[in-house]
């Protein structure tokens, strides 16, 4: 396995010299921020972050995001032309070197959580989700603004395309989702990129709209589209990991092979949809860190790995969820649960 660091690029708070000091640290996972999703991104751009990164002494082998366009989503009349931009972006990307590209397929909205600055007992904050309070928010109103969202929507813009997808349905998505990788898994085979999509975060509907990678039989469905190994998951433990009904332990050893990208994160469940984050560490919230990694390793699991979400300990401020000191800590005691599961394995040989 790889470690690896998300970074936001030169704006980010988190600068690559710090991000380098973290033990094990073996490269970057960014993106081109210079242009609106559906767009070609210049060679230029991807060249800039990997140079910044050698500079450092990272890679930049993982790309999160390059996301897909609501239309190609919707199934829009442009979906085939913004398919090719996509198509096009892969063949970029890996002729700089990437091999990973994580992306997802969810409906307007990316993750999604109720509260920024949950305030925990020991005096740090973290993310919250309450189905309640997002009940009782109105998407098209709502003040709540987090880092994963596209906020370049208008009001009509958003009702508009609320209503497409609530008229889709699950079945139309999973239909265009078909379609998109009919058209971008034999580019990436070609390339040697692995496609690793996200899961829904969370994973259930929210706002009417229809989600449909949260669970073992879509991720089955899911990965039967296209039987490549370069149709793959990002297992994100954190978002699979807030619906009970899925056992992660036995997923990610069913499913270690076509595990490209790992992001590793412990959430506390406190009632039926309702959490917070937490501290990495397995007996910090309700995930069973440990018991992952070694389904993983057991199953062969080669790709990269990233700690997800920190808390904001020791007064640090920043993007919410990606501040340094949480998450340098998940790095470590990431690294430290593959060392031990890898070496205990081989002494088991
Ligand atoms: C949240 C992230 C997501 C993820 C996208 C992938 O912290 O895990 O925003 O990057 O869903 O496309």
């Amino acid at each position: 396995m790889k470690l690896t660091f998300r970074w936001y690029g030169e704006n980010d708070p988190v600068s690559l010299e710090k991000i380098r000091q973290i033990p094990k640290m073996s490269g970057i996972v960014s993106a081109v921020y210079d242009v609106p999703p559906g767009q070609v991104w210049s060679e230029e751009s991807i060249l800039k972050i990997k140079s910044l990164a050698i500079k450092n002494g990272l890679e930049f082998e993982v790309v999160e995001s390059v996301p897909v366009a609501e239309e190609i989503k919707y199934g829009g009349e442009n979906a085939p032309m913004l398919i090719e931009n996509y198509c096009e972006n892969l063949r970029r990307l890996a002729k700089h070197g990437v091999k990973c590209v994580c992306y997802n397929f969810m409906p307007v909205f990316d993750w999604l959580r109720s509260e920024l600055e949950h305030q925990n007992e020991d005096g740090s904050n973290s993310l919250a989700y309450n189905e309640e309070t997002v009940l009782s928010l109105d998407p098209l109103t709502s003040e709540l603004s987090l880092p994963g969202w596209d906020e370049s929507y208008t009001k009509n813009e958003l009702e508009g395309l609320i209503k497409k997808y609530k008229a889709l349905g699950k079945e139309g998505l999973f239909k265009n989702l078909s379609v998109f990788l009919n058209k971008v898994i034999p580019v990436a085979h070609e390339v040697g990129i692995n496609m690793a999509i996200h899961p829904d975060d969370p994973p259930w509907d929210i706002f009417g709209l229809p989600r449909i990678i949260t669970d073992e039989e879509s991720i089955d469905r899911f990965l039967s589209i296209v039987p490549l190994k370069e149709n793959g998951l990002t297992f994100c433990t954190g978002s699979l990991g807030a619906s009970k009904n899925n056992d992660l332990v036995k997923m990610a050893k069913k499913y270690a092979d076509r595990i490209h990208f790992l992001h590793l994160r412990n959430i506390k469940i406190t009632s039926d949809r309702e959490f917070y984050e937490v501290g990495h560490p397995t007996d910090c919230g309700s995930i069973d860190m440990l018991g992952i990694v070694m389904s993983l390793v057991e199953g062969g699991f080669d790709g990269y790995v990233r700690p997800d979400h920190g808390r904001m300990i020791w007064g640090e401020t920043g993007r919410y969820g990606y501040g340094l000191y949480d998450r340098a800590l998940g790095a470590t005691y990431i690294a430290g649960l593959f060392e031990a599961t890898e070496r205990l394995l081989k002494n088991d040989k």
